[in-house]
């Protein structure tokens, strides 16, 4: 098959409530949708992750867009492959900009199983040798706020009977906020992320173990791995690394130095869902727990995500709550909804979600 086409769809979701995290206060999401189109007139769909500014990754959508306009298009359009690494070995003579390739490389898997006429979630478990659930234990990240909308989020998230629950903080004072937390709701299981927010002090060790977390994400800033590794000594909750982990050497160096214990793996941070089958296979060989972040996507990421979070290699749910819960209308249809904490992976070919007519002109112009 070869691709013949792509094509950029810009878009805005607005949020009904800004998230709040330690890098930044997002009121909106502006997104990019990667449309390719192949030879036979099937279309792949992928989101661009990339967020308004270089807070969280020093790529945003418009340098990414750049990238893909203008570099990654054009290493791709009119190559015969037969299967998605194949176009992969073709992106990757461009240096980092993983965002941009991810946004491409999800949008050839879609392609790609849209081909095969499968799911995307059957043909990433084919590829990774391993099964899949049907139905997949979600988890939430409850962005920061004060204490009394953080116990109100909290009691809806256990109410929508999400796997896993993450409260985002922002520095060591904050820590104040999840002591009160945790006396409130004394035997829920809980994540903490830091985004990088923390500052190594001599009682923090304890502080984070009289918590009782199920892991602590992100205390230091990326470059600080002594410290996390120190950290991790000092403490009995497992550390777990998101930001750091942008390839699968990364990933393995951490663990290998007890830097952290758990992965949080973005497929698109890494680069998409071919470097995200390295990182399983990685697992499958050195056994380190493995989940699925999130970035706030729209329907397309979301479902990209779910696919891969299907796998049964994850050890604990992903950070792929609805997108309903961030936006009242996404660009997608159908919305996933959550049942008793689960989403169900589409039996559709592909991503299994369609783009609305108002923002692709596939139904349209063709
Ligand atoms: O650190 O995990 C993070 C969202 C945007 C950027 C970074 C992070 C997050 C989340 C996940 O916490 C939120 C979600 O997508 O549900
Ligand atoms: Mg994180």
């Amino acid at each position: 098959m070869k691709i013949v086409k792509l094509h950029l769809i810009p878009t805005v979701l607005k949020l009904k409530q800004p998230f709040v995290s330690g890098h930044e206060i997002l009121n909106q999401r502006e997104l990019t949708i990667v449309e390719l189109k192949d030879e036979t007139g099937l279309y792949g769909f992928g989101e661009l992750e990339a967020f308004s500014r270089p807070f969280y990754t020093s790529e945003t959508q418009v340098t990414a867009r750049w990238i893909i306009e203008h570099v990654l298009a054009d290493l791709i359009i009119d190559v015969e492959f037969d299967k998605p690494q194949e176009l992969y070995d073709k992106l990757n003579v461009v240096k980092d900009n993983r965002l941009a390739k991810a946004a491409v490389d999800s949008a050839v898997w879609d392609l790609y199983a849209k081909q095969q006429q499968s799911p995307l979630a059957d043909v990433l478990a084919v590829e990774a040798h391993t099964s899949r659930q049907a139905r997949v234990q979600v988890g939430i990240s409850i962005g920061i706020s004060d204490k009394k909308t953080t116990f109100a989020s909290l009691n809806q998230a256990l109410h929508r009977k999400y796997g896993r629950i993450k409260l985002k903080i922002q520095g060591n004072d904050d820590l104040k906020r999840v002591v009160r937390v945790r006396q409130k709701f004394p035997d829920t299981p809980l994540c903490v992320d830091a985004n990088g927010s923390l500052i190594h002090t001599m009682s923090l060790a304890q502080e984070i173990d009289d918590l009782k977390l199920t892991m602590l994400e992100d205390p230091f800033s990326i470059a600080a791995h002594d410290q996390a590794a120190q950290l991790q000594e000092q403490m009995q909750t497992p550390l777990c690394y998101d930001e750091p982990i942008s390839t699968v050497s990364n990933a393995l160096q951490a663990i290998k130095n007890k830097e952290c214990q758990i992965i949080s793996m973005k497929s698109s941070v890494l680069g998409g869902l071919t470097p995200s089958l390295a990182m399983i296979s990685a697992h499958k060989k050195y056994h380190f727990p493995l989940w699925c972040g999130g970035m706030v996507e729209g329907g397309v990421g979301r479902a990209t995500n779910l696919a891969l979070a299907s796998l049964d290699e994850f050890a604990f749910p992903g950070d792929i709550s609805e997108t309903a819960r961030f936006y009242s209308a996404d660009y997608t249809t159908p919305e996933f909804y959550l049942r008793s904490g689960t989403l169900t992976v589409p039996q559709q070919e592909g991503i299994g979600v369609n783009i609305c007519p108002e923002i692709s002109g596939v139904n349209s112009s063709g």
